[in-house]
This record gives C-alpha cells, structure tokens and sequence, in this order.
C-alpha cells in the first residue's frame, strides 16, 4: 500500500490495522500478481460501519417488494417500523392485478412476555387479523434477532396457516444476526423464492421472453428498463423483485433468458434456475448509456435473430435522439470532475459507467457486502459452441468458489474484450479501475473523513448514513439507494435524469458556504484514560 493511504490505516491500533488493511487496495494493474481483497468477513466491533444485517437483505431488499403478499416482521416493532418504505421501491397495480400492499407495514410487535414465553401465538394472532381484514393471496413472515434466539417455529406456524386460511404463507427465518452482512439474507430469500414459488405457475410465454432479476424499481428503476425492453419487442416475465409479485414469479421458468442486473443479490435464483430448468442466463447492466446500448445488444445477439438485432439498434437509436440533447447540456459542467462511490453489492460498480458517460472519472470505490469476485473478478475461459456456424462463443465466467455461469458473446466482440482490462463490469471492480484508484471494502466512518481529506472527490455518493457526515465536510453526496427524492437512473430517460441532478448538485453555490470546522479551527485531540 502507498504512504499515502498507510497514514490513513497507521493510526489504528495493532489489530485494527492488520485488518483493515486487508479491505483495502491500491489498483496497480502492473502488479506482477493479480490483486486480491479480503471480503465478506466480519466487521471488527465497535467500528461504525455502514453495513445493514440478514434481515435487512432478505426482508428489506428481496422479499419487501413484492406487491401482492403481505410481509409480516415476527420480532419487536423497531425492525419493521425502520425498514417501511425507506428504500424507494416503487410499485403500482398493472392491468388485472388487485393487491398491493406495499404501502403497509405489518409486524407482530413482540413484547417481554412474548420473549419469555415464546411469541408463536402472537404470529398465529397476526396472521388472523391480516387476512380478516385485507384477505390476501399470499403472507411471508420474516423473522428478527429476538425470534432466533428464543427458537419460534415460523415454519411450523406457517404451514398451519397455510391449512387454516387455504392461501400461500411462506416463512423466511432471516434473523439479523446470521452471516456478517445483509448478503446472508439475500441467499434466504433467493432459497425461499426457488423452493416455493418459481416453477408453480403455468402461463405460456413467447420467444423473446426474459425475467428481469436484481432489479428492485428504486425510483421507478424497473419501469424504465421495461419500457426499453418492451418497445424492442421482449417480454418481461417477471422482475425480480421490483414492482414483483408471487403471480409473475411463479411463471419465471417459463421464461427463455434471465437478465441479472444486480448479481450480488440474486446470482443464486439464476444458478439455480439454470440447474433446475436449463436458462440461461446473463450479466447485463442498465445504469449508464453505454452500459444499456451493450446490455440489449448482448441480449439480440442471444437470441440471434436479425429481426431483432435490427429492431435493437432502431430503438437505441430513436432514444439517444432523445436524451443526447439533454446530457450534453449537462455533461459540461460535469467533465473532469471526480466521484467517489461507496454502495451496497453492485452500484459502485455499475454508477462508474453513468459516470464515464458525463466524462467523470471514479477514484473511490467500495461495496458494504460485496463478495471477493464481485471486486476480482475472475478468469474467462472460452469454449466454441458445437454448432460450426454459430457467429457466438460462450464463456464460461469461474468464479473463486467453483460456481459458474455463462455469457454469450460474439467472436468479434469477444476478441476484443480480450484485449480489454475492462472484460467484467459485471463483475471484478478491481480490473474495471484506473491505476491508483482506490478500493474499498466495508469502509467506515474514520475512513470517510480521511478519505474526503486526501482524494478530495467532487461528489461522494453513498446512503442516508454517509450523506450528512459528507455534506458537513463541503463536499456533495448522492444518495444511489434511495437517489434521495428522484429517479428513475437506469435506462436512458435515467441517465439523462442522472445528468441533471449530478450538473445541479456540483454546481450549487452551497458547497463554496461549508467550511467544516477543521478547516479553521484547532481541533483538541486528548484522551479520557490517563496513560
Ligand atoms: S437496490 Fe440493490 S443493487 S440489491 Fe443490494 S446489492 Fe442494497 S438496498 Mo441499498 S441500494 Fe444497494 Fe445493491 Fe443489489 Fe439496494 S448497491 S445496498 S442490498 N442494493
Ligand atoms: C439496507 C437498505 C439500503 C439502505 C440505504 C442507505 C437501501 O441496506 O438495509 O443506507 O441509505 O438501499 O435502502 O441499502
């Protein structure tokens, strides 16, 4: 690591510093061995990090936006209360559908006695009153720390639900405490997902027919990307999970290709439906304009129909006519400015490519929960297809812990993808980074400070927990969670939209205004033990 960044992890204590310095690289793509990165590993004690728990993943990020269940939080009212409509994930009824419940927010407020003497009665009490008063077709329960520990049988409670109202009731025991991260939670509710809902609905599908997976309708997300997809002439199944519902769901096997935005999140549905059904499926990305025009191009050379590939490059057409105008109005003030970006699972990586479209180069970047490949990579091994006339190769993407998935590329494209260090924007941020950028796992609130000190970034885009702390050091902060108030940014409409409110945020007068007060005032540093 160079001085530079070792002053910022010097101050830590013996232990501190051995860890830490692990989550940190330095990209030198001339380095003799391949750079690595420790992830997913427990957060030391006491730091304040960013990171949410396995509830959070499955509750709050996979099962929380599906439409047409009603989610009950088993566990006491601040977890449910905390993770109502905080995310932005938007949903509507579409034509035929009558439930949404996304507006609610259902939990059995366990209390002392129910601790004590177990809080399986109140489930059973809960279940009852939401389907007296709403009658749903579907219910999912979610457990919180507390009901782990005092051993509730959800499972138990939810079949006899099942039995007792003859409708769907799916529990998912995804205590916050399991694993390390929100991560853990994403896996419960992949399993859950597979296990009781896809593969049960038998709608028939067309030619063209995709799922939309990782992709969660922040802000209209989803809405946007479908509206691409649908004018070029495909048909989105279901989404997974945004604007979801159980009656989409359930036909997902039907459809012929997943596209999986969002990997870290959902990568174990694809595998899954992959083993179990044949799909296949691939690595898109929708955040970025460059980033779109390759994804659907990608996509019709799937299906490798000239009909398709034709329609593809009209409607990219007719939408860069669009938004062209409206971020090259923007891109100006933009240009040469520089972003840093600490986000969940996948949009520090994805937003990089918004932000090359603006001319803005990323110097930071970090994940709260990512795993190893999601920052290295991994090596792509070709194979040709049997088929002598096929124009494609499949590759065959190997990851560090032996699964597998497979991508679909041209000869002519794949040849020159090889030649590229960019191979993965779908996966290993580390290759995807300029030299001397920095990478950053689970970084903290020290580390922030420090880091806004000396990369000194125009923006720092982060969530609700980091956006404060940076706007009170003089430097703008984007929210790509919630994207504060606004959105869609996936898609085109997106990425013009992104333009806007990035030009507005830098250049607004207020930034000049802040002076933190370490920049005029002496700081006193002591200590409360005397040593
Ligand atoms: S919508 Fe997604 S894109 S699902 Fe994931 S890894 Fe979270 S909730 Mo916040 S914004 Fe974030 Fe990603 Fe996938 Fe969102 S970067 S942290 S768990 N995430
Ligand atoms: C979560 C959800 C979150 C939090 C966002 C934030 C989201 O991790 O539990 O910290 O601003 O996108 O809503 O990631």
């Amino acid at each position: 690591m160079k001085d530079h960044l070792s002053r910022i992890v010097d101050k830590y204590p013996a232990n501190i510093f051995k860890n830490r310095k692990e989550h940190i690289v330095l990209v030198d793509h001339d380095s003799e061995n391949p750079q690595t990165i420790t992830a997913n590993t427990r957060t030391i004690p006491g730091i304040i990090t960013s990171r949410g728990c396995c509830y959070a993943g499955c509750k709050g990020v996979v099962i929380g936006p599906i439409k047409d269940a009603i989610t009950i939080t088993h566990g006491p009212i601040g977890c449910g209360y905390y993770s109502w409509a905080t995310r932005r994930n938007k949903a509507r009824l579409e034509e035929g559908e009558t439930d949404n419940y996304l507006n609610y927010c259902f939990s059995t407020d366990l209390q002392e006695g129910d601790i004590v003497f177990g809080g399986e009665k109140k489930l059973k009490r809960a279940i009852k009153e939401v389907v007296e008063i709403f009658h749903p077709q579907n219910i999912m329960i979610c457990s919180t720390c507390p009901v782990g520990l005092i051993g509730d049988d959800i499972n138990a409670v939810a079949a006899w639900a099942e039995q007792e109202f003859h409708i769907k009731v799916l529990a998912f025991s995804c205590e916050g405490y399991k694993g390390v991260t929100q991560s853990a939670g994403h896996h419960i509710a992949n399993n859950g997902l597979i296990k009781n809902v896809v593969g049960t609905g038998n709608t028939v599908t067309g030619k063209y027919s995709v799922n939309l997976l990782g992709e969660y309708n922040i802000g209209g997300d989803s809405w946007e990307i479908e509206r691409v997809l649908t004018r070029i002439g495909y048909e989105v199944v279901s989404v997974m999970t945004g604007n979801g519902s159980i009656a989409k769901i359930k036909n997902a096997h039907l459809a012929n290709l997943n596209l999986v935005q969002c990997y870290r999140s959902i990568n174990y549905i694809a595998e899954m439906i992959q083993t179990k059904y044949g799909t296949d499926w691939l690595k898109v990305n929708f955040i970025g304009v460059q980033s779109c025009i390759e994804s659907l191009r990608d996509m019709a050379r799937y299906f490798d129909d000239p009909v398709l590939i034709a329609r593809t490059e009209e409607v990219i057409a007719e939408e860069l006519d669009e938004i062209m105008p409206v971020i090259n109005h923007y891109q100006p003030l933009c240009v040469g400015k520089t972003a840093a970006l600490f986000v969940g699972g996948s949009r520090a990586l994805h937003y990089q490519y918004l932000f090359q479209d603006l001319g803005m180069e990323t110097v930071l970047a970090g994940f709260e929960f990512a795993h190893r490949d999601d920052y290295e990579g991994s090596e792509v091994i070709p194979f040709i297809k049997e088929d002598a006339d096929s124009k494609n190769i499949e590759t065959l993407h190997l990851e560090p812990d032996e699964k597998h998935y497979r991508l679909v590329l041209s000869r002519e494209k794949y040849e020159t993808l090889k030649k590229q260090i960019p191979l993965n924007y779908f996966g290993g941020m580390i290759k995807v980074m300029k030299n001397n950028s920095v990478v950053i796992d689970d970084i903290n609130h020290y580390e922030i400070d420090e880091f806004l000190k000396l990369l000194k970034p125009d923006i720092f885009c982060a969530g609700i927990k980091e956006k404060y702390q940076i706007h009170k050091s003089g430097v703008f902060s984007k929210q790509l969670h919630s994207y504060d108030y606004t959105g869609p940014y996936a898609g085109f409409k997106g990425a013009a939209a992104f333009a806007r409110d990035i030009a507005l945020g830098l250049t607004a007068p207020v930034w000049n205004m802040i002076r933190p007060p370490w920049k005029t005032e002496p700081m006193l540093e002591g200590s409360l033990i005397k040593e």
